[in-house]
């Protein structure tokens, strides 16, 4: 296979000479090649099978131990003018960026397979799809990209209708931290990275095409590409809403995505569209319509089990890819937080030692197919998307945040989202548990100036008066002690119950400087062993604290000088001044 369009052959052609593989391979997406794929990692080594007849079709891989997580710190934005990019990314000029990688790139491939791969973000068929040809010469990418996209001989069918595509050329290049950079130039739309294997540095369809790239275009274009899950709530009558949240990384997305709702809350009915990003548009009705543009799911495995996430814990029960995780003396995948089994070899295919730490990786993960989720929704594939009702905001925050509070209106709406604050996990490389500003879940994904991408925000109001509500919830509020205050997981469903409640108007709520926040015992807790004292601690707003977070969140908009929207500012000052008034 080869392609009838020019700039892709020629594409192709400039990066064969460039990286010198020794072989070229058009990816077809057919379950033939997935099969012959996965058989050649398992002769090499790159994959192994775990149990076939607990896990059937599932297959770990072990990365190499440098390269477990994203790398914001070698990831970069290269535009011309380094204010485009903004405080929020590493700059480089596009000159300085393509020189920089492509003396890496050179001779790269040399002695492997160039694996030439057309995907689809989006339903094939949907005018709110984009597509892009990902190069590469790691053959667990195209696994993961067959799963996470629509990828192959339809994508490539579409690409050559349209003549359009995002060009990512990726190499695992020699696997050293040193000679690793993640390259992005939205003027070009191109993706160069170099010297990872793993996830979101990796499958350029993800982070980088469809949040870094797919978000600058998305602003020219008057769309947004968020770092959100898409789900589905249906109601014993039938009524079903669509909500987006964005909290993040390792916040709870792909949990929240698929829960299901406790006994107390029954004929209540869950839908998956997505757990990790959606692109919004406007339609002609003037409503937000989310699509989810990817196909699978990249998952976080410790914590994933029977109680926690039982959906999940079924869908990798089989046809999964596992990346880091411990195994069993019976080969089967383990992890901290399944609750079943015990670990014989750790995530660097050590003998378990306990002295040795986690046996899985924190940030180790599943690749599965979206359709494997015994909640799928149908609609994931629908070329029109889901009118969204509510816009939800989280972080992981031990103090301060309530379990969930209602912006005001969507320009206060966008200052909640802007300022989440949220401590660090271990999807990214850099020291985990630090409270950090990560605006609307996009910090490592936004790929342009932040204060351009408030403005982009705050322009929504200006185009329709249909916009959905906008909340913010925190699962993650602790004791004195460290534990959870909130049970989380699928008691989260109450929290949802209220949010379309309040979006029904069939409900009140407390006005407080920081929003609305439900009246004692709004929140459905019947059946839950949970004291009204703690649920008045999760409702509680301190407001001296919040004061301080305030200011603290004026002085992080300092830090974007004059490009910060006056209406942004004008929201932070409104809130500071209602906060001095309640003190
Ligand atoms: P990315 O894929 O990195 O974008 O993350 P995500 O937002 O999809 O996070 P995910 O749902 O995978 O959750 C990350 C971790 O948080 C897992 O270890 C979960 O077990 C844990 N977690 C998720 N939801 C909850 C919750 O409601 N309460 C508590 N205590 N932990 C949760
Ligand atoms: C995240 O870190 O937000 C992820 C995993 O979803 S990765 O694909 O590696 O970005
Ligand atoms: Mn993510």
């Amino acid at each position: 296979m080869t392609t009838s369009l020019p700039p892709l052959q020629q594409w192709v052609d400039e990066v064969t000479e460039l990286t010198n593989p020794d072989r070229i391979h058009w990816c077809t997406g057919s379950e033939v090649e997935y099969e012959q794929l996965i058989a050649d990692m398992q002769a090499t080594g790159t994959l192994s099978a775990l149990n076939q007849d607990e896990y059937p079709n599932c297959y770990l891989h072990l990365s190499d131990p440098t390269d477990v997580a994203r790398v914001e710190h070698l990831t970069y934005v290269c535009t011309e003018n380094k204010e485009d990019a903004g405080p929020n990314n590493n700059w480089m000029s596009p000159a300085d960026g393509h020189a920089k990688v492509d003396a890496l790139f050179d001779g790269a491939m040399r002695g492997r397979t160039m694996y030439v791969i057309p995907y689809c973000m989006g339903p094939i068929d949907s005018p709110y799809s984009r597509c892009g040809v990902e190069i590469t010469d790691s053959p667990y990418v195209v696994v993961n990209m067959k799963i996470m996209t629509r990828m192959g001989a339809a994508p490539l069918e579409r690409i050559e209708r349209e003549g359009k595509f995002i060009k990512g050329l990726h190499s695992t290049g020699d696997l050293d931290p040193e000679r690793r950079f993640i390259m992005h130039f939205p003027d070009e739309l191109s993706i160069k990275s170099i010297g990872s294997g793993y996830g979101g540095n990796a499958l350029l369809g993800k982070k980088c095409h469809a949040l870094r790239i797919a978000s600058f275009q998305a602003r020219e274009e008057g769309w947004l590409a968020e770092h959100m899950l898409i789900m589905g709530l249906e109601s014993p009558d039938g009524e079903t809403h669509y909500i987006a949240c964005a909290f993040p990384s390792a916040c709870g997305k792909t949990n929240l995505a698929m829960l299901i709702p406790p006994h107390s809350l029954p004929g209540w009915k869950i839908w998956t569209l997505g757990d990790d990003i959606a692109w919004l548009h406007l339609d002609e009705d003037g409503r937000l319509r989310a699509i989810n543009p990817e196909s699978g799911y990249f998952g976080v495995v410790p914590g994933t089990n029977a109680k926690t996430n039982p959906n999940a814990f079924d869908m990798i029960r089989h046809d999964t890819i596992f990346t880091n995780v411990a195994r069993t003396t019976d080969n089967e995948p383990w992890w901290e937080g399944k609750k079943d089994g015990e670990p014989a070899f750790d995530w660097q295919g050590r003998e378990y030692d306990p002295a040795d730490g986690k046996a899985a990786h924190p940030n180790s993960r599943f690749t599965v197919a979206a359709t494997n989720n015994p909640s799928y929704s149908k609609l994931a594939d629908a070329p029109e998307g889901v009118p969204i009702s509510a816009i939800v905001f989280g972080g992981r925050r031990a103090r301060l945040a309530p379990l969930v509070y209602e912006a005001k209106d969507w320009n206060h709406g966008v200052l909640v989202g802007a300022s989440v604050g949220s401590e660090t996990t271990a999807a990214d490389a850099a020291e985990v548990g630090v409270i950090r500003r990560d605006p609307m879940a996009m910090k490592p994904f936004c790929g342009y100036n932040f204060a351009d991408y408030w403005t982009h925000w705050l322009s929504f109001p200006d185009r329709t008066d249909k916009l959905p509500r906008i909340f913010h919830v925190n699962w993650f509020r602790q004791d004195g002690e460290g534990n959870f205050l909130w049970p989380g997981f699928g008691e989260n469903m109450r929290v949802l119950c209220w949010i379309i409640d309040r979006c029904e108007n069939r409900i009140g709520a407390k006005e407080t400087p920081v929003g609305y926040l439900p009246e004692d015992g709004d929140i459905d807790t019947s059946e839950l062993d949970i004291s009204a004292a703690t649920m008045r601690e999760l409702l509680s707003i301190d407001i001296a604290h919040w004061k301080k977070e305030n200011d603290h969140f004026g002085e992080y908009l300092d830090g974007f000088g004059a490009r910060v929207p006056e209406a942004l500012r004008a929201e932070q000052q409104r809130v500071a001044e209602e906060l001095n008034q309640a003190l």
